[in-house]
């Protein structure tokens, strides 16, 4: 889909935002409400730099906009307004946004600070949602209530409903993330590159800079892939075989893609193990991918992943013993500690669908709604050789399922991830937004 399709699709987005907006806002009592796109965050107390802007995800919901203290009025029966702080700064000025197609789709609401805002409101119940700092929040009419939890939810929940525009900028992040991926696939296969170059080599392929990325890129080599989150690069070129496991995306208009994918290269039989190894959780990640579909709660989905990583376990020569010994005994979570996947969007893990708590035993689960149409989310099983897990297994009774000579070969790999994001479509079957542009999850590169 090209820049003109988006836009087109742009306006019945914001055409549709506004309707659900009316009937959220009458639904919960509210007359009008103000989303703020957030205000600047300085790097430290102690001197004058600032972080890149992060809108908030219920302004950017609205247009892809990224300037602080921005604000949209939201008064159902009135044109929706965009009020944009005139800067006062000659030393930086915002991003230019990748689409100008908003800028007539509002009334605009000129002014130079919050209070002309108040002009704008109309009677009755006012809310605000956003951040409290900066000069923004702190002069809105003082009627205004600050995201209160109802309204708060209720907005985090419709952005967990994609419109067609929204799943049009997701498949676009995906295809660009997928381009990223495809170049360090084949720089890990031809040349000795270390994770800052293949870092840097992944936002050059995407034409990225650093903070523009939905979150930062996890590029692991070897023993590194078990920290979940390794983003401390290191410096040093990998020699002979080994693994790579990138987990990366890119943005379109402010919606993420989030990808996983881990190669294994070299000779020997650890090598030769680990890649069966990946070739396992691949297989699983589709199996479990082709058993998403509406009315599934994402909890059941998860439950049902350990019993398949407990059959991978089994396969890899990694443990022995029935899949509830496995499941029940700990054996999954501590080879795979982390939750099935997240709603994506706006928020690489958006909030939405995670309104409800997990299951004690689930902590790491961010994704608990039941599965519904138009809902966008990860699906990322891993198996992981994390020291300080593992050890605590080993002095546990239920360590004795574990074959420990199987876990120190392949400990030097790290880990396997395999991640897609998925659409759930109007019939509740689901479409795989990543492998129509990147077709393999994993193995040897
Ligand atoms: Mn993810």
């Amino acid at each position: 889909m090209d820049a003109k399709e988006l836009d087109v699709l742009y306006r019945t987005h914001v055409d549709e935002l506004e309707q659900s907006y009316a009937s959220t806002l009458d639904r919960l009592g509210w007359d009008a409400v103000v989303i703020h796109s957030g205000s600047l965050v300085k790097r430290s107390e102690f001197d004058d730099q600032f972080w890149p802007l992060r809108p908030t995800p219920a302004f950017q919901h609205w247009l892809p906009l990224v300037e602080a203290d921005a604000g949209v009025v939201v008064r159902p029966g009135h044109r929706t307004r965009l009020f944009r702080t005139v800067s006062e700064t000659f030393w930086e000025r915002p991003p230019k946004p990748e689409s100008q197609a908003f800028e007539d789709a509002f009334e605009p609401a000129g002014g130079r600070d919050w209070r002309q805002i108040r002009d704008h409101l109309g009677p009755g119940r006012v809310a605000f949602i956003g951040e409290q700092r900066g000069n923004g929040p702190a002069c809105v009419d003082d009627r205004a209530q600050v995201n209160p939890t109802d309204l708060t939810h209720a907005l985090d929940a419709l952005r967990t409903r994609k419109t067609p525009y929204e799943l049009g900028c997701l498949v676009e992040a995906n295809r660009r993330a997928s381009v990223g991926h495809e170049t360090l696939r084949k720089a890990f296969r031809e040349i000795e590159a270390s994770e800052m170059d293949l870092h840097l080599a992944y936002l050059q392929a995407t034409g990225q800079d650093d903070g523009e990325t939905p979150y930062k890129n996890i590029v692991a080599l070897g023993r590194n892939a078990s920290t979940l989150h390794h983003i401390a690069y290191g410096r040093r070129p990998a020699q002979g075989g080994g693994s790579l496991l990138v987990d990366a995306g890119a943005v379109c208009r402010g919606y993420c893609a989030d990808i996983t994918r881990t190669w294994v290269k070299g000779n020997g039989a650890a090598a030769t193990s680990f890649e069966a190894l990946v070739c396992g959780v691949e297989a699983m990640q589709q199996r479990l991918c082709a058993l998403a579909r509406a009315n599934l709660s994402y909890e059941a989905l998860h439950d049902e992943s350990h019993r398949h990583v407990a059959q991978v376990l089994r396969d890899a020569g990694l443990a022995r013993g029935s899949t509830d010994e496995l499941v029940d005994g700990g054996i999954t979570r501590a080879f795979y500690p982390h939750g099935l996947g997240h709603s994506l969007g706006l928020q690489t893990h958006d909030v939405g669908c995670a309104l409800r708590k997990p299951r004690q035993d689930n902590p790491f689960l961010r994704n608990t709604s039941d599965i519904a149409p138009r809902q966008v989310f990860t699906i990322e099983p891993g198996i992981y050789f994390i020291p300080e897990l593992l050890e605590a297994l080993r002095a546990r009774p239920e360590g004795h399922l574990v074959d420990w000579t199987t876990v120190s070969a392949l400990s030097p790999f790290g880990g396997v991830r395999i991640e897609d994001d998925v659409y759930v479509g109007d019939s509740g079957a689901v479409r795989n937004l990543t492998r129509e542009t990147l077709p393999a999850g994993g193995g040897r590169v």
